[in-house]
């Protein structure tokens, strides 16, 4: 029923979206969580879910299907807030969205490319084809944005989101930065064969990436508007740096082909349909 009523309504592009630009958002932490007691969407009454983590609106139809994709591993006070933080605008924008946190376990280091790889198989094993585009946002747990003029969606280009942070000082510490938040269509995810799964710890994972993208013929990889593109990081531990990571950066284009989404080993533990988002909880091989 739900399906057919869709049908017949109109684009959610051409509906004016009540975006309110900067967010009532203070960078002292405690403040911004005593003023938000939890997800509190906006536009609840004109908005569904089917239960299994999707979200959309009852009122017209998105163009594109976004999915959330977060890389975690024992930060669940910053998934909290992130879920708080994001539900809302999420809904204001009138998106048809996901949110997929996936969870690696504790055998090994914390492998963030791998985790986008399983993040996006997991969710085409969950779409049926037919539907609108997928578009993947590759989110940090922990960059929570500033203005919702930036709206999740993907453009013709894979676009870099997170370009001013404040810990960088608003300003991208390097051109090809290319980590934080990226938005990227899921066919041009598949033919850049995703991240490589070879970087475990702190670094590097991301250069690779854009350095895919780049081979793959996806240039231009873009960076968003500065002026609205902008996140507040919540504090944390600095993780383990990879010592390896330079090494296997310079020698990376030798592996991109097979290296990657096609090669990516885990299982998966278990999946949890929470209220607003899904949790895949995945084991890598013990033997990397
Ligand atoms: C930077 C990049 C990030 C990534 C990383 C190097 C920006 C704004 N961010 O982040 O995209 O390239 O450097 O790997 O450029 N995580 C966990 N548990 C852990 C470790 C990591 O959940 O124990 C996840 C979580 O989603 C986190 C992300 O991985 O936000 C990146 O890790 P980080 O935030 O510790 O690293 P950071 O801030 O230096
Ligand atoms: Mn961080």
């Amino acid at each position: 029923v739900t399906k057919e009523i869709i049908v017949e309504q109109r684009n959610c592009s051409t509906l004016e979206q009540k975006f309110v630009g900067m967010l009532n958002f203070s960078k002292n932490y405690t403040t911004y969580k005593s003023l938000h007691k939890g997800p509190s969407p906006v536009v609840q009454s004109t908005y569904t879910t089917d239960g299994r983590g999707r979200w959309f609106p009852l009122t017209c139809r998105p163009r594109q299907r976004t999915i959330i994709v977060i890389p975690f591993r024992d930060r669940d006070e910053h998934l909290k807030i992130f879920l708080d933080h994001y539900v809302p605008i999420l809904q204001r924008q009138l998106l048809d969205y996901t949110i997929l946190v996936v969870e690696q376990d504790s055998t090994q280091r914390f492998n963030r490319g791998a985790m986008f790889n399983v993040g996006h198989k997991t969710a085409l094993s969950m779409t049926d084809e037919d539907q609108a585009p997928l578009c993947f946002i590759l989110h940090d747990i922990d960059l929570l944005l500033e203005n919702d003029r930036l709206t999740y969606e993907c453009s013709q280009h894979p676009t870099h989101l997170s370009v001013g942070v404040d810990t960088f000082e608003y300003r991208l510490p390097y051109t090809y930065l290319f980590g934080g938040v990226v938005a990227i269509f899921g066919e041009q995810f598949n033919i850049s064969n995703g991240f490589s799964n070879l970087f475990f710890g702190w670094g590097g994972e991301d250069d690779d990436f854009r350095a895919r993208l780049v081979e793959a013929g996806l240039f231009p990889v873009q960076h968003e508007n500065g002026s609205i593109a902008r996140y507040s990081m919540i504090t944390h531990d600095q993780v383990e740096k990879n010592e390896a990571r330079v090494d296997l950066w310079s020698t990376g284009p030798e592996r991109f082909h097979c290296d990657g989404l096609n090669s990516v080993e885990y299982k998966v533990d278990s999946i949890h349909y929470k209220e607003h988002y899904v949790l895949i909880k995945i084991d890598m091989p013990t033997d990397l």
